[in-house]
Parts: C-alpha cells; sequence; structure tokens
C-alpha cells in the first residue's frame, strides 16, 4: 500500500449471499478493518467498503431449494452479513449490495460505456460452466473432461446468446502494469501465477447470460431484454458504484483503491479482469490488488458441504473478539494458508497476550505503585534508556513498511520485539535492586522506559485490538487518535509525568478449549470413532491415510511457479503417480531424481496451477527449510508405512 495520498480506499469481496460466512470471510474482513483503522490513526482520510454479492445463478438456485424468492432469501442473508460486521465492530463506510438500485444504474452505466467504446460484441457462447465459482471453462481446462478445475465440482454444459467483452484487446496492457507496477498484484509469487495466465493468452469473456433472470438486466440503449448481466462483471462494478459512478459522485475522489483484499480463490478475477474493465472504462487502476491464502481445517478449505466450517461468532464469544482478531493476522503469513486449530488460538493468547502484553501492563503497574504511588516521570528516560529507546524507535519506524506490504504477521512481530526489548530491560536493569541502593532516579528511569514503550505499543496496536489498545492508553492517561499517533510515534515524545491507572488484567491464561463445537462435524456412524481430545486420533483414523514409498522417476519444473515442481513417482502402479509440490525452493529437480520419498496415496486427487495431482508427498518444516521424509535405506516401491 501506497501512503504518499492523503486519502485510502479499502476494500473486502462482497460475499456471496448463499451461505452465512465463516472466520475466512470474517478473516478477509479483520485485514481490511485493520488497514483502514491504520489509515485512519496515520491521518488518511479513509474510505472502507464491503457488502454482499446477490446475483446470479448460484443465489438464485440456493434461493430456490430454500423455496423462497431471490430477493428475499439475499435480504436474509446479506442481513446476516452485516449484523455480524456490526457486532464485530468492524469500521466500514459502506455496505454495499449488487441489489440496490444505484449500483444496478452504475453497472449499465459501465457496460453503455464499454459497448459503445466497442469492447463488447454479440456472439454464441459455448462452452462449460461452474456454478459454485460463476467460471466459464473449456473443454481442456476441465479435470477428467468434467470437473471445475478451481472447486471439483462437475460443470455443466452453456450453449446460449451472449454478449463479449474484448480481454484479449488488454493483454499486453495487463502485461505492461505487472511489470511497471512491481506491487500491483501481492504476493509476488501469485503475481507470477497471474502473469503465467496472461502469457498463456487471454479469451474474450462472456459477460451476459440468458439461461436465467437474476441479474442486472442491460441498459435500456441496448435494448435487449433477455439479457441479464454476468454476475462477476456485475460485482467487480461494486468497488466503483459504491463511490457514486453512476451519477459522477463526489465520493469518486477516493479511486483508484489504495488496496483490495481478496481471497486466492478469486484473484485471477481481480488482477485480469478487473483491471481490464477499468482500462476499458478509462479508469486508474487500484493500487495494490492483495491476495490472502485460506483457512483450512486439517488442511482441507471450509466449506459448508464438508461440514467443517468453522462459525466467527462462536469464535469469539468463547476466546473474545480482539484476541481472535490478533489470533488470525500473527498466525499466519499473507498469502498462504493456514490450519485453524483451538490450540494454536489459545497458544497465542496465553503467551502473546498474556505472557509478554497482559504480564508487562502489570509489572509496569505493580512497579510504580509499589515504588513511586503510581507516578511515572519520563524525565530520566534518556539519560539512562536511550540504547533500549533508540533501538525500539528504529524496530517502529520499519513497520509502516509492513503494512503497506500487507504483511501483517510481520508488523505484529516487530511490535512483539519492542514487547520483547521491555522484559529483558526489567530483568537486565532489576529496579528492585535498584530501590534496595536507594538508587530510585534510575528506578524510576526504567519504569518510565516500560510505560513509554508500552504507550507506543498501545497506539500502533490499535489497528488490530481496537479496545484492548484503548484500555492500554487509559493507563498512561490518553486517547489513541491521529494526535497521539503523531506525538508518540511520528515524533517520539515521552509521556508527561503522570499517575497511572490501574487496570484489570487484560488477558487472563485460558486453561481449557472453549468451543463447544471445535471439530469438523464427524458423521454420526462415524461417532464412536470421534477425536475426543483436541489432535489426540486412533489408531484406526490413523490407518486410514496410506503413506507408500516410491522412487521419483522424473522431476520438473513448473513455468510461472515459484514454488512448485512436478514429480512422477513410481509407487509400483500400473502408471506412475504424477504429484505437483511446493518444494522447488529447497529441492532442485536433478537432486530429487531417483530418490526415495514418502507419499500419501489416497489422497483425493487435485488440480494445482492447472496440473492433476494424485497425492502429496511428507517432509518436515523447521524454520525456513524444508527435509523430505524418506526410509533409511532403499525400499520396494509401494512399500505400506506403518
Ligand atoms: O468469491 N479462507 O464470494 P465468496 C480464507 N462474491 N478466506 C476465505 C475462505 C477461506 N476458507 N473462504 C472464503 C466471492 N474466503 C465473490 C466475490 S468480489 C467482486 C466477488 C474469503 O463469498 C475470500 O476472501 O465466495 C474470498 O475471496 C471471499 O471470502 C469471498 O468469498
Amino acid at each position: 500500500m501506497e501512503n504518499k495520498c492523503k486519502r485510502a480506499y479499502i476494500t473486502t469481496p462482497i460475499y456471496y449471499v448463499n451461505d452465512i460466512p465463516h472466520i475466512g470471510h470474517a478473516y478477509t474482513t479483520i485485514i481490511c478493518d485493520t488497514i483502514a483503522r491504520y489509515s485512519r490513526l496515520i491521518g488518511l482520510e479513509t474510505y472502507f467498503l464491503t457488502g454482499t454479492d446477490e446475483h446470479g445463478q448460484k443465489i438464485e438456485e440456493a434461493a430456490k431449494k430454500r423455496g423462497k424468492s431471490a430477493k428475499q432469501y439475499a435480504d436474509e442473508i446479506s442481513g446476516y452479513f452485516k449484523n455480524l460486521w456490526d457486532e464485530f465492530d468492524i469500521s466500514y463506510d459502506k455496505f454495499i449490495r449488487t441489489t440496490d438500485e444505484s449500483h444496478k444504474k452504475g453497472v449499465q452505466k459501465a457496460f453503455d460505456v464499454m459497448y459503445k467504446k466497442g469492447d463488447i460484441y454479440k456472439d454464441m457462447y459455448e462452452g462449460h460452466y461452474c456454478v459454485s465459482c460463476e467460471s466459464f471453462f473449456t473443454q481442456n481446462q476441465l479435470i477428467e473432461n468434467e470437473f471445475c478445475p478451481d472447486c471439483g465440482k462437475t460443470t455443466s454444459i452453456v450453449k446460449e446468446e451472449s454478449y463479449f467483452f474484448k480481454l484479449s484487446k488488454y493483454e499486453d496492457r495487463l502485461l505492461k502494469w505487472y511489470e511497471e507496477k512491481e506491487n500491483c498484484v501481492l504476493p509476488k509469487g501469485k503475481k507470477n501465477e497471474v502473469i503465467s495466465f496472461v502469457k498463456q493468452g487471454l479469451r474474450d469473456l462472456s459477460v451476459t447470460r440468458t439461461s436465467f433472470d437474476w441479474g442486472v438486466k442491460l441498459p435500456k440503449s441496448i435494448n435487449d431484454p433477455k439479457h441479464v448481466m454476468y454476475v462477476w462483471l456485475d460485482a467487480l462494478l461494486n468497488y466503483i458504484t459504491a463511490l457514486g459512478y453512476a451519477d459522477d459522485g463526489e465520493l469518486m475522489k477516493f479511486w483508484p483503491a489504495t488496496v483490495q483484499v481478496v481471497g486466492k480463490d478469486i484473484l485471477r478475477f481481480h488482477a485480469i479482469y478487473w483491471p481490464a474493465f477499468l482500462m476499458s472504462l478509462d479508469l486508474p487502476l487500484p493500487k495494490h490488488i492483495a491476495a490472502h491464502g485460506w483457512w483450512t481445517r486439517n488442511g482441507e478449505k471450509m466449506s459448508k458441504s464438508k461440514g467443517n466450517v468453522v462459525d466467527p461468532r462462536e469464535v469469539a464469544n468463547a476466546y473474545g473478539l480482539e484476541n481472535f482478531r490478533y489470533f488470525m493476522l500473527r498466525e499466519v503469513p499473507f498469502g498462504q494458508d493456514g490450519d485453524f486449530s483451538q490450540k494454536a488460538l489459545v497458544d497465542r493468547i496465553n503467551s502473546d497476550l498474556s505472557n509478554d502484553l497482559g504480564n508487562l501492563v502489570n509489572r509496569v503497574l505493580g512497579m510504580s505503585g509499589k515504588y513511586f504511588k503510581f507516578t511515572v516521570n519520563s524525565k530520566d528516560v534518556l539519560k539512562y534508556h536511550k540504547k533500549e529507546l533508540k533501538e525500539c524507535e528504529e524496530i517502529i519506524d520499519s513497520l509502516q513498511e509492513n503494512i503497506f506490504e500487507m504483511q501483517l504477521n510481520r508488523y505484529l512481530e516487530g511490535l512483539w520485539k519492542v514487547l520483547s526489548i521491555a522484559n529483558q530491560s526489567i530483568a537486565i536493569y532489576e529496579p528492585w535492586k535498584k530501590m534496595k541502593e536507594e538508587k530510585d532516579e534510575e528506578a524510576m528511569a526504567l519504569v518510565a522506559l516500560i510505560a513509554n514503550l508500552l504507550a507506543k505499543i498501545s497506539v500502533l496496536l490499535y489497528p488490530v485490538m481496537p479496545k484492548t489498545s484503548l484500555k492500554i492508553a487509559t493507563v498512561f492517561g490518553f486517547d489513541i487518535d491521529n494526535t497521539t499517533y503523531k506525538k508518540y510515534i511520528e515524533n517520539n515524545e515521552l509521556l508527561d509525568e503522570i499517575i497511572l491507572e490501574k487496570l484489570p488484567p487484560l488477558f487472563p491464561k485460558i486453561e481449557k478449549m472453549l468451543m463447544t463445537s471445535p471439530e469438523p462435524k464427524v458423521e454420526p456412524k462415524k461417532e464412536k470413532e470421534k477425536i475426543e481430545n483436541d489432535g489426540i486420533i486412533t489408531i484406526e483414523q490413523f490407518f486410514q491415510t496410506k503413506l507408500k514409498i516410491g522412487t521419483v522417476i522424473e522431476a520438473k519444473e513448473i513455468e510461472g511457479s515459484d514454488k512448485l515442481l512436478i514429480l512422477q513417482v513410481d509407487l509400483n502402479e500400473e502408471k506412475p503417480r504424477q504429484i505437483v509440490a511446493g518444494i522447488k525452493q529447497f529441492y532442485s529437480p536433478k537432486n530429487l531424481l531417483n530418490t526415495q520419498i514418502c507419499v500419501v496415496s489416497n489422497l483425493k486427487p487435485a488440480r494445482i496451477f492447472s496440473k492433476k495431482s494424485e497425492g502429496m508427498l511428507l517432509a518436515v518444516k523447521d524454520k525456513d527449510t524444508l527435509t523430505l521424509i524418506r526410509p533409511e535405506k532403499d525400499v520396494s516401491n509401494g512399500s505400506c508405512v506403518g
């Protein structure tokens, strides 16, 4: 995210109303809320948009199944999303619905502009359609000629008259954009995937449908009432219709967006179609399209049909909303997938929040209370602790870059480095000894150092944990806003003499798992095999995974991927297994050839980077390295592990 301009426009994807929100949706929204709060804190005029995506075949079908009209159903689920974000104190400025009249008017205007420009033409569409992804595919993109390469569901054949958008026309301009604007798509690995997709050649995009009705009609000027707009054209345009595109509204001053956060599943739509539409409309392109990874359960993407979704409300009720926010942003580097477990959440609360942060607040209160009747005076901090203070200021100075590159986990790690310097300083300078030796001035300087570091942390933690940070700031007698940001962070001013305000412990330790439905739902017939304690499985459950040893007989790089290799593995079956594995940064194809590896052989085949993958290899991740699991000495291919 660039911070040179005075404005920030932050958007979430608009969520489909075919299902209620889960922690994946909450994650996207919490990331955006954090960036929006940060932007306001540092003084940018900020507009934060979220909303719901309500048209299309998928919603029409979901409503029908429940015996409701599409609008009735959309009202219900859209309300559910909005209520949840309100309950979660999400600081959005507008909640857009694609059924809003102003949105529909804006979409029609955009269609008209593109049409008049000659970027839209009428033809016949013949191909495959995945209703779940609302995506078109050609025959050779499908898995086994039938299944969607993105979600694995069955596709249907579509043959109908359609208007097409000249996507192919924008291929070169898109490639130029990716080349010239280094951070236009984040993270960089994902950007490379987008570039290689575009380089394979773009086909014109069907942007209207005639086989159902639940969508925005074409503009009257075109006079073709049997067509409704393709839901992705309708949906993507929300980012400008929300600003009043239909009537050249004043809010259009916020365009182009500063950062548009999306899940990796919908990056293609945002990093290819969306900028091409904008080029056609002669509008500037967003500064950053940033794609995050998925939250999974036991390695599988969450979905209602798999019964493995986690309800964000349940997590927040059990563990506290702000603890949950902290966990999501700290646990997973932006762009990577993260597996949700209560244990990981509890560990973060007990160790980072309770031990590192909460205890430090208690200690500063305890020390200042015991030695100085809660008074803190900063006048000697620089005399005794210049080194610690400067070190922390330097760390803090580098943090802005992390936010602007969407590395919220690094941002939090930076804050925790400051906490660790504060905690270590107490151990090193032992203020209790100073008091015994009647060196009160030195003891006060140490207590004041800690108070000042905590004051800075409270300001910078505010975008992630607003209420908690405000409570910490009250201890030191200030409110968190742009004025105090400037004072304590930009200008590095020290606290005036203050009397600390007491605060009950912020993060009581959590002794047991608190959610009542923590695990993916288990089918009733398998009830006796249910996981009884967090992480404990039965031997039968273990042996459901078939681990086999095989020899790598071919290994190649995949063009356009920084991470993946494609392997052919001999498992002593009719033909070698093809496995796509994310090990390129650690193993070269040459070094893998003719070596044995351990493979999960009964994994459902998946499509990775458009290649079929028929298993998974086992490896150990340790810090920044990855080591393959192999037999100690050669064994026959196909041998079972266990
Ligand atoms: O795709 N982990 O809507 P959507 C992390 N309407 N994030 C997840 C997730 C998971 N398991 N599941 C969903 C659509 N998300 C379109 C968008 S925008 C013009 C139109 C997040 O409800 C992720 O950000 O299926 C995903 O992109 C978003 O929810 C929307 O999902």
